[in-house]
């Protein structure tokens, strides 16, 4: 398991939160995603690769800074 952190601007609501959600666990069923639209900041621990789950996220339409 590893952490990773980054924002996301474009994240506006809760539903952005459930797309994101839904994108990485997707790619890892046991990943926990949390992430807050106030502040941008999504936070994912997962098994997978950081690109791989960066690349899951912008695929959903997405930015990542
Ligand atoms: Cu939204």
């Amino acid at each position: 398991m590893m952490t990773l952190e980054f924002k996301v601007p474009n994240m506006a609501c809760a539903a952005c939160v459930t797309t994101i959600t839904n994108a990485v666990t997707a790619i890892d069923s046991t990943a926990k995603v949390e992430a807050d639209p106030k502040t941008k900041q999504v936070k994912i621990e997962t098994q997978q690769p950081e690109t791989a789950v960066k690349q899951s996220i912008i695929a959903a339409g997405y930015t990542i800074t």
